[in-house]
């Protein structure tokens, strides 16, 4: 089913390849991926290494299956992950951590704050014994989704990730949106990195690329994660074709200035439109709130798509919007003006 979205904010991830994106995956020098041979994806995965301060990384086909990658890389059955409560691995990739890798989760709620305290780090990690689990991994989110995009200080990762180092236990950052965050805090990815052990990064948000995330860490988890991606289905052969858009999307990283400010300005937008009220946000993702407006987030998603304006709900009363580099300023502004008269 195709969208009649003209002003498409549902996600970042809905962005079409740009001709140079199209011109490099024509192009693209190939071979088979799964003996190593593809020249396009050695050299991606080099890049992005490169990119997050991390020694390799893994060119995966989605976000989910390198966060899960992740997790199950990390852990054996019957472990527990320590994570966020309104983290995406916890709340929308259908339960993997618990399909795919038999792990117990253990959700925190670290409120705006988007990453537990170090106290909570402590308390909440279990040690092994005849009763207990024992804790293998603990998962911190960067830029925050449902927190609106919420960009963390790299001080407030350094915390959470020494306190799980205390106990031996490794920290991976689901960074789907991390260079928004460098961005927005203007510190470069492998500063707010530089403690983890692992990270995944999409290419297919708001660097704009068609398909693909990276997974990166040290040499040693990338060939274990190697096996689990095969595993997961994910080995891929010319793959080239799509990795060639992927190192386009590399250079897209300063750019993404440019839709925080677009989002600072539809947040402005429609928190001046009585009943909405949406606070500043700090990247490219506004949570605006409806419940004034009388309208559940369903009803009020379904008026915006009538007048032609993509957004999500997030919950029973607030919607997503999401700034990208398919949306300027005219489409920002344009898409305040339809949702006034909607309200
Ligand atoms: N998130 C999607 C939806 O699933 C909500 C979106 O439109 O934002 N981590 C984070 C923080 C994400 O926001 C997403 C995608 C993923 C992981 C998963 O990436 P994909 O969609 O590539 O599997």
């Amino acid at each position: 089913m195709e969208s009649d979205l003209d002003i498409d904010l549902r996600s970042d991830t809905v962005t079409t390849p740009s001709e140079a994106m199209r011109e490099a995956a024509a192009n693209a020098d190939v071979g088979d991926d799964v003996y190593r041979d593809d020249p396009t994806v050695n050299e991606l995965e080099r890049r992005a290494a490169e990119a997050v301060g991390m020694e390799a990384a893994l060119y995966v086909p989605s976000g989910t299956m390198g966060n899960q990658i992740a997790v199950r890389t990390r852990t054996d059955h019957g472990d527990e992950l320590l994570l966020e409560r309104e983290s995406h691995i916890y709340r929308w990739e259908l339960g993997g951590a618990a399909t795919l890798s038999g792990v117990q989760t253990r959700p925190v709620d670290a409120g705006d704050r988007c990453v537990p305290t170090p106290e909570q780090v402590h308390e909440g990690i279990t040690e092994r014994d005849l009763h207990r689990p024992g804790t293998s991994l603990l998962a911190l989110e960067n830029t925050h989704n449902y927190r609106g995009g919420a960009a963390i200080p790299k001080d407030r990762i350094d915390a959470a990730a020494a306190a799980a180092h205390e106990h031996d236990v490794p920290v991976h950052v689901d960074g789907a949106r991390i260079f928004n965050a460098a961005v927005a805090l203007d510190v470069p990815a492998s500063d707010l990195l530089a403690n983890v052990d692992s990270v995944m990064f999409c290419l297919s948000k708001g660097l704009g690329a068609p398909v693909g995330s990276m997974l990166a860490g040290s040499t040693a988890f990338i060939e274990d994660a190697r096996r689990v991606r095969k595993l997961f289905g994910g080995g891929m052969r010319q793959a080239g074709v799509i990795a060639a858009p992927g190192l386009c999307a590399l250079e897209n990283v300063d750019r993404l200035a440019d839709d925080h400010a677009n989002a600072a300005r539809l947040a402005e937008g429609l928190d001046d439109i009585p009943g909405l009220s949406a606070p500043e946000p700090e990247t490219n993702i506004v949570v605006v709130n409806v419940e004034r407006t009388g309208d559940t987030a369903t009803e009020f998603a379904r008026a915006c798509a009538d007048v032609g304006v993509g957004v999500v709900e997030f919950d029973q009363y607030t919607v997503r919007f999401t700034t990208h580099l398919d949306i300027d300023r005219e489409d920002v502004e344009t898409a305040i003006d339809r949702v006034a008269t909607i309200v």
